[in-house]
């Protein structure tokens, strides 16, 4: 008779042999990570400061999977703030309870408590991240998800293999603590203060740098090799250009979907976006800065300084000089509007682009800012931010939490559909003068049902200024179909939409004074948050949430809760 010890060794080599056999063949994989939120010491620009880290690291690990794979992370939050990580991309097929965004799938993460949260990449590849999704934490909470193509494929990507890849992930950084930053901004009621560096790795660059010990990120490179960057603008409030000086950059992939390869010179990324590029070192030998300034052409202060890095090839003697690159002006539209307009899916017959084209929910969105009273404001207003009106007022418990267990009085499902009032959105500013700045406050989500679609054109408002907002949806990609300025004419706009090949991606920019329309199927039931990637505007109130209904087949509910998911 077998005793215990030995039913353990046994079923121990079983678990190798079936770990070994994930290795070599095609099978997905369990990947178990550990993040420990701790603060850390960091020195940047002359002066150190506390910050939120995972690990210790800034930026944070990267997280490495392949399609399919089943990710488990064990977030343990040993600092003094309330916590959520959102893995930003992740379409999280039923399991919502990990999407992270407080107080929209989930409580807190409490300080000295743990969450597990797990997920499945099903039918994602590509490059994607994960951040804070509360308070002003992802400033310095964020690091990158590498997705990659499942094994066994006979060509892994559908571009040439190369040779080697790097994650170059674009940021900010104050000098203040990013909390003080925004409470400040809250009790002024006025705009915050904007950033006191980009970075590029979490280093601003020798350009930037107050002494020689800041160099900045050096990235080898060979004469003749490709490498694939994987660029992601994990910024708070700013939209980037990004150039490498004296290369042209192949975009191949944005938010995980793959694209019509197209050559560019400069890349426009918003925070929450991503873009994977081939760079071909063509050179025979030299220094080539890498740069990422900001993109913004409204009138809006931003932080103008830009990060660079070096590419540098080997075999460069050291007293090279590095060849500088030129970016465009920070209010360069036209440089943003050519490399957007020039994303297309790839749309092959391996990743079709399946556009939904009946459309269920027909909606229009405004987006925009207005004020609210406030007697202790500088201005006796403050500045809020608003969809159709809607202030969002976040709730005390998640609304997966109260969609789930059925609890009343948390959300209303009465999310209009069209602005209450139809006015000149982008009309002159005598006009808009004219327009009320107040807003509705209130928790009120769009319901759906399981499998319905959606076109939804956002509509960008200057009620208080036209400005550009990197909108990204949680739980779906969606279909880029049209774009335009000025405010969306149906009877005129609607025949012009890309229904073919449109950019699939999960955070569209809304251009200043202008629409964009997207689209999706509503095929993931759950709670899903819609907001504003500048962070400033969605802590003013630039969100709301989609309700998607349980299906009725066998795989197209909700599942349970974990047992461990945060209690509020
Ligand atoms: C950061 O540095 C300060 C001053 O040297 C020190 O008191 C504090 O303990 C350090 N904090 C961390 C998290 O290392
Ligand atoms: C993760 O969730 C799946 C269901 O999606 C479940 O089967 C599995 O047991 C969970 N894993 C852990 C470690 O909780
Ligand atoms: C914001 O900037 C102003 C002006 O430079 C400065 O006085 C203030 O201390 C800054 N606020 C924070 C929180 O750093
Ligand atoms: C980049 O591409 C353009 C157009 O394809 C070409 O004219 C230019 O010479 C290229 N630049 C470099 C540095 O390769
Ligand atoms: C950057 O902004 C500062 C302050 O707004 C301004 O003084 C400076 O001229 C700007 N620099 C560039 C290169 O635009
Ligand atoms: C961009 O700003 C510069 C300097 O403020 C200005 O001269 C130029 O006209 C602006 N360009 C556009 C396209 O608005
Ligand atoms: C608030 O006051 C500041 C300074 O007086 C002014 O520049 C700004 O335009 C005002 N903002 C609003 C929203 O009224
Ligand atoms: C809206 O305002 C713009 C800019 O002033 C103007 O060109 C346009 O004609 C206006 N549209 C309507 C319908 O009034
Ligand atoms: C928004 O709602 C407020 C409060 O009800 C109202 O006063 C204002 O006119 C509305 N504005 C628009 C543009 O609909
Ligand atoms: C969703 O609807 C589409 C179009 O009617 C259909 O092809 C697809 O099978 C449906 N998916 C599910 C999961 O029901
Ligand atoms: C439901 O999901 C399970 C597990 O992934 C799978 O084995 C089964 O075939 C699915 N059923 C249907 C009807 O899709
Ligand atoms: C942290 O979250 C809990 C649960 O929502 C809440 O009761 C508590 O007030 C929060 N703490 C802080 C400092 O905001
Ligand atoms: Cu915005």
């Amino acid at each position: 008779m077998a005793t215990a010890a030995t039913m353990v060794g046994i079923r121990s080599i079983v678990v190798l042999a079936i770990c070994l056999l994930s290795l070599s063949s095609t099978e997905a994989m369990v990947r178990h990570y550990k993040f420990n939120v701790v603060m850390k010491n960091a020195t940047k620009l002359c002066s150190t400061k506390p910050i939120v880290t995972v690990n210790g690291k800034f930026p944070g690990p990267t997280i490495y999977a392949r399609e399919d794979d089943n990710v488990l992370v064990k977030v343990v939050n040993h600092v003094k703030y309330n916590l959520s990580i959102h893995w930003h991309g992740v379409k999280q097929l039923r399991t919502g309870w990990a999407d992270g965004p407080a107080y929209i799938t989930q409580c807190p993460i409490q300080p000295g408590q743990a969450y597990i949260y797990n997920f499945t990449l099903t039918g994602q590849r590509g490059t994607l991240w994960w951040h804070a999704h509360i308070l002003w934490l992802r400033a310095t909470v964020h690091g990158a998800i590498v997705i990659l193509p499942k094994l066994g494929l006979g060509v892994p990507y559908p571009f040439p293999k190369p040779n080697r890849e790097h994650v170059i992930l674009l940021s900010e950084w104050w000098k203040s603590d990013t909390e003080a930053v925004i409470n400040e901004a809250l009790k002024s009621g006025l705009a915050p203060n904007v950033s006191d560096a980009h970075t590029i790795n979490g280093h601003v660059g020798p350009i930037q740098g107050c002494s020689s010990k800041e160099e900045g990120l050096t990235l080898k490179v060979k004469a003749g090799n490709t490498y694939l960057l994987r660029i992601i603008n994990a910024a708070l409030n700013e939209e980037l250009f990004f150039k490498v000086a004296g290369h042209n950059l192949t975009v191949v992939e944005v938010d995980a979907t793959y694209t019509k390869p197209f050559n560019t010179n400069t890349i426009v990324i918003a925070p929450g976006q991503t873009t994977n590029v081939l760079l071909k070192a063509n050179h025979k030998a030299g220094k080539f800065l890498l740069a990422a300034s900001p993109f913004m052409d409204a009138p809006i202060p931003v932080d103008n300084r830009t990060a660079t890095a070096t590419l540098h090839y080997q075999g460069t003697l050291a007293s090279t000089v590095t060849t500088s690159a030129s970016l465009p002006p920070t209010n360069a539209t036209a440089v943003s509007n050519a490399f957007t307009d020039s994303l297309r899916s790839l749309n092959s017959k391996e990743y079709p682009a399946r556009i939904p084209l009946k459309i269920d929910h027909n909606l229009l969105f405004t987006v925009g800012l207005g004020i609210e009273p406030c007697a202790t404001c500088l201005n006796g207003t403050r500045l809020v931010a608003d969809i159709n009106n809607v202030t969002f007022v976040m709730p005390k418990i998640s609304l997966l939490q109260a969609k789930f267990f059925n609890i009343k009085g948390v959300y209303t499902d009465d999310f209009p559909a069209n602005p209450p009032t139809l006015f000149n959105f982008t009309g002159s500013q005598s006009q808009l003068l004219k327009t009320n700045p107040m807003t509705k406050k209130g928790t009120r989500v769009y319901r759906v049902g399981y499998n319905s679609t959606v076109q939804l054109v956002l509509q960008d408002t200057g009620i208080i200024t036209p400005e550009n907002h990197p909108i990204h949806l949680h739980g779906f990609n969606f279909f880029v179909v049209g774009k335009g300025i000025g405010n969306f004419n149906p009877n005129k706009d609607t025949n012009k939409f890309n229904v073919v090949d449109p950019v699939e991606r999960n955070t569209v920019s809304v251009p200043t004074g202008g629409w964009v329309a997207i689209r999706f199927r509503a095929d993931n039931p759950g709670v899903w948050f819609m907001h504003c990637h500048l962070e400033i505007h969605t802590t003013w109130g630039l969100k709301m949430a989609f309700v998607v209904d349980n299906g009725n087949g066998p795989n197209q509910s909700l599942l349970p809760p974990p047992t461990d998911l945060p209690k509020c």
